[in-house]
């Protein structure tokens, strides 16, 4: 985990003695706090990591989770009461000068009392070379990914045969998340979305106890957790014959996901590839339906802090995991979106899920 501190460090000004991921109360825990200490299991609330230049950290942790702390293989500062927990944030801060912490994640709360344990210090905000360095991924981090990706695109082929006229969003929502655990999964990566007729159409919609009917498109968003990374697949069926604009709107978003997929290499702007998708969707009927980005970097979050869409000004680089998905929404109708987790490699897009692409009548 050394390299991914010393990382982060390389993305700051030179003087930065410290940087700290503190957690508050779940669900406001700083998932960067995992990222440096490599930890995969546990809750850690109230914990903290404190981050050196030379990639070292130091964990202060609960004795609650200590047996869990201890596979990072770091030196552990355990607590049992609160006056133990100051005086080891205490000591580990005592000299330093220069402090950056996770404006992004933590809590104002937590912020406020670092700053009263060192009144002397010089507080500042490192997100951005966290996220820097959060969105090019390691070995690790992308054979987690590669397992997320398997894990979820598994489970959509177990569920098709459940998917008919007359189950609910809801039902189709719990077997998959369902199906995912049973294959590995730690839980849902997020909240399934189950959109069927109408529902499709907006795009984050969750699952409802509509019943699907025979004709609809069925927009299904899922993704597993696997050793807390993220998968996060879309991919749209119609049950029943599909119709002619049905086909349609498909067959545009697959071609704009298809062409712009290729534009996923080293050095390419991430606004680039959002333009090929978009100016695709945008040269048909479907004009102006395309209504959010193309993509986001994944990783310990799904939404792990880059974006691929008209106002990113990110570059992409070798080791970075975007997901790819154009989507056309019709109010009132209907819509189509397909998502694929898709590793940018030396020798170009590598995708991370392979659940079918073409359009399914189930
Ligand atoms: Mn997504």
């Amino acid at each position: 985990m050394k390299a991914r501190v010393r990382r982060i460090f390389s993305h700051l000004e030179d003087g930065v003695d410290l940087i700290v991921f503190a957690n508050s109360t779940d669900p406001h825990l700083d998932l960067s706090f995992l990222y440096a200490t490599g930890l995969t299991d546990g809750l850690f609330e109230g914990c903290a990591a404190f981050c050196h230049p030379d990639g070292g950290v130091d964990i202060v942790t609960s004795v609650l989770e200590v047996e869990t702390a201890k596979k990072s293989g770091l030196p552990l500062h355990p607590f049992r009461t609160r006056d133990e927990r100051e005086q080891a944030f205490r000591k580990l801060l005592r000299g330093h000068r220069k402090i950056g912490i996770n404006f992004a994640e933590i809590t104002r709360k937590a912020a406020e009392e670092l700053r009263s344990f060192a009144p002397k210090a010089k507080f500042f905000d490192a997100t951005q070379a966290v996220v820097r360095a959060r969105l090019v991924k390691d070995e690790t981090e992308l054979a987690r990914l590669r397992k997320a990706g398997r894990i979820a695109s598994r489970a959509f082929e177990d569920i098709l045969p459940i998917i008919r006229a007359g189950r609910r969003e809801s039902e189709i929502a719990a077997d998959l998340v369902y199906a995912m655990q049973r294959r590995g999964s730690s839980g849902p990566s997020f909240r399934t979305i189950v959109g069927s007729g109408p529902n499709s159409a907006e795009p984050h919609y969750t699952a409802g106890p509509r019943k699907i009917q025979k004709g609809d498109f069925i927009v299904i968003d899922f993704g597993a957790r696997y050793e807390h990374y993220c998968s996060d697949v879309t991919r749209t069926v119609v049950v029943g014959k599909a119709s002619e604009k049905q086909r349609a709107i498909y067959e545009t978003v697959r071609r704009a996901q298809a062409q712009s997929m290729k534009k996923m290499r080293p050095g390419v702007r991430a606004k680039a590839v959002d333009t090929v998708a978009r100016t695709i969707i945008d040269g048909t009927e479907f004009k102006g339906r395309f209504i959010h980005g193309l993509g986001h970097s994944i990783g310990l979050a799904v939404h792990d802090g880059g974006s691929m869409n008209q106002s990113s000004d990110i570059v992409l680089r070798k080791d970075m995991v975007f997901t790819n998905e154009p989507g056309i929404y019709v109010p009132g109708f209907g819509g189509v979106r397909i998502e694929d987790d898709v590793h940018i490699t030396a020798s170009g897009p590598k995708l991370l899920s392979m659940a079918p692409r073409q359009l399914l009548e189930l």
